[in-house]
C-alpha cells in the first residue's frame, strides 16, 4: 500500500485560529527559510511538489464568527480544515508522502481526515495515528476549559465530537474518521480532567512523559508500534511542545519536563524504519514566541522533519 518514497506533497498552513496568540501563522516561512524543503530535495532527495505558498485562508475568514458550543472562531476554523483536507487527501490519493508545516494543531482536521480518507479509497485500509504532544487534544466542545480548537482535534477525528452544521466540522464523515484504536499518544503530560476521562473510557493507547521515564523511549516506541501492528499506514501528527522547552521554548503552550531533542528525533526516526509512514505534520511553533529560542525550536523542527522522512544517523 506504500506511496512511492521518493514522491512528497507540501502543504504550508499559515494558520492560527485554532487558539488565541499570534504568531503560529509564520512558522511555515521560518521552517522553509531554514531550509528544510531544500534539505528534503537535496540531502534526501526527495521529488517534492509544493505550490509556493503559505496559505493564510484570509480569502475564506468569515464575516462573522461568535462563538458556538464553547468553540472560538468555528467557522473559520472548520473552513480551513475542509481546504486543508481536501489538498492532503489529493496528495495521499496520488500517492504521495505528504508534509504539513503548521499552523496550529487544529490543522490536523484537516491533514488526518485526508489521509484517513484517502487511504480508505486507494488501499482499502484504517490509518493508525501517532500523536506526539504534552497535550492529548481530545476536549471535546463541551469538556474544553479554553474553547480553543486546537485542543479539540482528535475528539472530532475519532467522532468522540460530532456536529451536524457543515459549517461547523459537520462536513467531517464516517470515511473522514479514525479508530480510537487506532491512535496512539507519546510524550503527553498536561491533561485535561474531562480528557483523562475519555482517555479512560475509550481504553485509548497512551505513553506518558511517566512511561517514557519507566521504559525508556526505545522500550515504548516497540510498544507503540507493536500496538499499531505491522503493515499499518501511519500518519504522524507532532506537535512540537512534546519537546522539553529547553529545546523547543517558542510554543503557544509549553509545559516543561519533555521530551529530549534526541528522544523526539528518535521517536520519527522509528516511524520512519517501519516504512509505513504516510502523512507527517509539524505544528505549533511560534517563532514571536521567546524569541532567543526562535532558532533552536526552528531547528528542532527541521530535525524531527528529516529523521520522520528518512534521514538516519550513518
Ligand atoms: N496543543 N488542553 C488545553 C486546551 O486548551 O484544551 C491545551 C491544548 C493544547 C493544544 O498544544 O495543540
Ligand atoms: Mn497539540
Ligand atoms: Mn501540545
Ligand atoms: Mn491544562
Amino acid at each position: 500500500f506504500l506511496p512511492r518514497r521518493d514522491d512528497l506533497g507540501v502543504v504550508a498552513v499559515g494558520f492560527s485560529g485554532g487558539q488565541t496568540k499570534a504568531g503560529v501563522d509564520a512558522a511555515p516561512m521560518a521552517l522553509i527559510e531554514a531550509g528544510i524543503i531544500q534539505q528534503l530535495e537535496e540531502d534526501l532527495e526527495y521529488k517534492v511538489t509544493y505550490d509556493g505558498q503559505v496559505h493564510n485562508f484570509s480569502e475564506i475568514l468569515p464575516a462573522e464568527d461568535p462563538p458556538y458550543r464553547n468553540m472560538k472562531q468555528p467557522k473559520f476554523c472548520s473552513a480551513v480544515t475542509k481546504e486543508v483536507s481536501e489538498q492532503v487527501y489529493k496528495y495521499a490519493k496520488d500517492g504521495k508522502l505528504v508534509l504539513t508545516l503548521g499552523g496550529d494543531h487544529s490543522i490536523a482536521i484537516g491533514t488526518i481526515s485526508g489521509t484517513a480518507r484517502a487511504i480508505r479509497e486507494r488501499f482499502s485500509r484504517e490509518l493508525a495515528v501517532i500523536w506526539v504532544d504534552a497535550h492529548a487534544d481530545i476536549n471535546t466542545p463541551e469538556t474544553s476549559e479554553s474553547g480553543n480548537i486546537h485542543g479539540m482535534p482528535v475528539a472530532f477525528l475519532t467522532g468522540l465530537a460530532t456536529e451536524d452544521r457543515p459549517e461547523v466540522f459537520g462536513w467531517l464523515e464516517p470515511h473522514h474518521r479514525l479508530s480510537t484504536t487506532k491512535l496512539v499518544y507519546i510524550g503527553l503530560r498536561d491533561i485535561d480532567k474531562g480528557e483523562k476521562k475519555i482517555l479512560k473510557e475509550h481504553g485509548i493507547k497512551a505513553f506518558s512523559m511517566h512511561d517514557i521515564d519507566r521504559h525508556g523511549i526505545g522500550k515504548v516506541m516497540d510498544m507503540a508500534l507493536g500496538w499499531i501492528g505491522r503493515d499499518t499506514p501511519i500518519h504522524l501528527s507532532f506537535d512540537v511542545d512534546a519537546l522539553d522547552p529547553m529545546w523547543a521554548p517558542s510554543t503557544g503552550t509549553p509545559v516543561r519536563g519533555g521530551l529530549t531533542l534526541r528522544e523526539g528525533d528518535f521517536i520519527a526516526e522509528c516511524v520512519a524504519e517501519t516504512g509505513s509512514l504516510i502523512a507527517l505534520d509539524l505544528v505549533e511553533v511560534n517563532p514571536s514566541l521567546d524569541e532567543l529560542g526562535a532558532s533552536d525550536t526552528v531547528r528542532a523542527g527541521c530535525s524531527i522533519v528529516r529523521c520522520a522522512l528518512g534521514d538516519t544517523l550513518l
